[in-house]
């Protein structure tokens, strides 16, 4: 995937202050500090698009990302558009508890509500595996029929031959099939065009296809 343009649009505390949704869309969900920011700058091939932090909670806002690619260098390229939106990690103890109330509700209600929101990448510590707060997470997206794909990232951390079972268990423990379930690092870029394909078949550009790692609620069902 060639990245031709990538710029911050906006910080919205709220749907109805966001982008117009005239763009398809795709969210990173998952812990604070998870590496959300980072998977996000990596994909953009941006050093500080999103702003990365040590500290959890650094993004507090739904920050929105506008993305030109092309499937291809080259005069024959096709080109497409979409948005990302960084949105702020869950589980962060040290938040006071009127943040971490209006942060949920922030991304709730965006979850739900944006129109323009083709998949969520729920992002998953391949070492730590999946918390409670990811459970939950997964419940919700679950009941609101969003296509899924879940990156297990910081994999840079396990060595080659752990990395397959910590797969394994994320995939396991979260109760998903183990395709929808990707290596990702933001430090070594693995996952990084598996990811951009996933992305594009989610938003329906550049002539991608489903690479039977979206997890479609909807789908399944048939
Ligand atoms: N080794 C390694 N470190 C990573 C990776 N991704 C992120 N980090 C580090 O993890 C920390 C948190 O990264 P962020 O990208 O800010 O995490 P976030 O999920 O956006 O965090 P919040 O905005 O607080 O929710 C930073 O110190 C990153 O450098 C990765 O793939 N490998
Ligand atoms: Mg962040």
């Amino acid at each position: 995937m060639v990245i031709l343009g990538a710029e911050f649009e906006k910080s919205a505390p709220s749907v109805s202050s966001a982008p117009p949704p005239d763009l398809p869309e795709v969210c990173f969900a998952g812990r604070s500090n998870v590496g959300k920011s980072s998977a996000l700058n990596v994909l953009t091939n941006r050093r500080q698009l999103a702003r990365v932090s040590k500290t959890p909670g650094r993004t507090r806002l739904l920050n929105f990302f506008r993305v030109e690619l092309a499937d291809r260098p080259g005069p024959n390229r096709r080109t497409a558009a979409l948005r990302l939106c960084d949105l702020p990690g869950y589980g962060h103890a040290e938040a006071p508890k009127r943040d971490r109330e209006t942060w949920g509700a922030m991304v709730t209600a965006y979850l739900r509500e944006r129109e323009s929101l083709r998949a969520v990448v729920m992002l998953v510590d391949a070492q730590v595996g999946p918390q409670p707060k990811d459970h939950e997470m997964l419940e919700f997206l679950a009941a609101g029929r969003l296509p899924l794909v879940v990156a297990a990232t910081k994999s840079d951390r396990l060595a080659r031959t752990r990395l397959s079972s910590a797969l394994d268990r994320v995939a396991r423990e979260l109760g998903l099939p183990r395709e929808a379930v990707l290596a990702f690092s933001a430090k070594t870029a693995v996952g990084r065009d598996e990811l951009w394909n996933v992305l594009c078949a989610a938003s329906g550009i550049l002539g991608r296809n489903d690479t039977g790692r979206l997890l479609s609620p909807v789908e399944e069902e048939r």
